[in-house]
């Protein structure tokens, strides 16, 4: 199978850490999102939205993060990673979906102003969006904050796929200078999920100085 992504891609990285989590071997074609790669006509045949990670399993062409973490975990037996009860699954379906919709491009909003601007050479963080995530990650981060207290997972009492996705959404929460200081149960838990081994083995080059915050 093969994965096109990037390696400082938050979407990108959650599929590494399932396949890394899963032992499912991915041969890593790296798309540069630097140079617009994913904008150009091979790309955009893969993923007309022209975004990673897209996976290519002998032909069968998958977009979406969540979808592939899934296609992931349903193609390989015994896993533990998504539960195939309907309540189980249906759980940690509301945190991926969760994810997806909010919590994830909040975080977005301050990966762009406060890292991608640096590391592509666009400028400054702009004021107006800066305040526009940072009261999105208020809003929402909270939200998690809460669930997780007295939790060791976000879902089912042991790692699943909605740790994977949300913590993905934080790793850059320093150079994206992601406010989360406040949140104890949030980062004591973002700090279990990074000593996991799939963590520890999907780490990505660092960024050059100019993008580490
Ligand atoms: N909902 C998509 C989002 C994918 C996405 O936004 N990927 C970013 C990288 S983290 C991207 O490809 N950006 C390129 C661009 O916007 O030009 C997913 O979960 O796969």
């Amino acid at each position: 199978m093969k994965l096109y992504f990037h390696p400082m891609s938050g979407n990108s990285r959650r599929v590494l850490l399932v396949a890394a989590h899963l032992d499912v071997p991915l041969e890593r074609v790296v798309v540069d999102l630097t140079q617009g790669e994913q904008r150009g006509a091979a790309h955009l045949a893969r993923n007309p939205n022209g975004h990673v990670p897209v996976l290519d399993d002998d032909g069968f062409v998958l977009w979406e993060s969540r979808a592939i973490m899934q296609y992931l975990a349903d193609k390989t037996p015994g896993q533990t990673l998504l539960p195939t009860d309907a309540r189980g699954r249906a759980d940690v379906n509301r945190w991926l979906f969760w994810c997806a919709v909010h919590m994830a491009p909040a975080n977005t909003v301050l990966v762009f102003e406060n890292f991608v601007k640096a590391l592509t050479g666009r400028g400054a963080p702009d004021p107006a969006e800066v305040a526009r995530g940072t009261g999105l990650v208020a809003k929402y981060a909270p939200i998690l904050d809460a669930h997780l207290a007295g939790k060791t997972w976000v879902a089912q009492d042991r790692v699943t796929l909605a740790d994977y996705s949300l913590a993905a959404s934080f790793a850059l929460a320093g150079p994206a200078r992601l406010p989360i200081g406040d949140y104890a149960n949030l980062r004591a838990w973002l700090g279990r999920v990074q000593e996991l081994d799939a963590w520890q083995r999907t780490a990505p080059p660092a960024p050059p100085a100019a993008a580490r915050g």
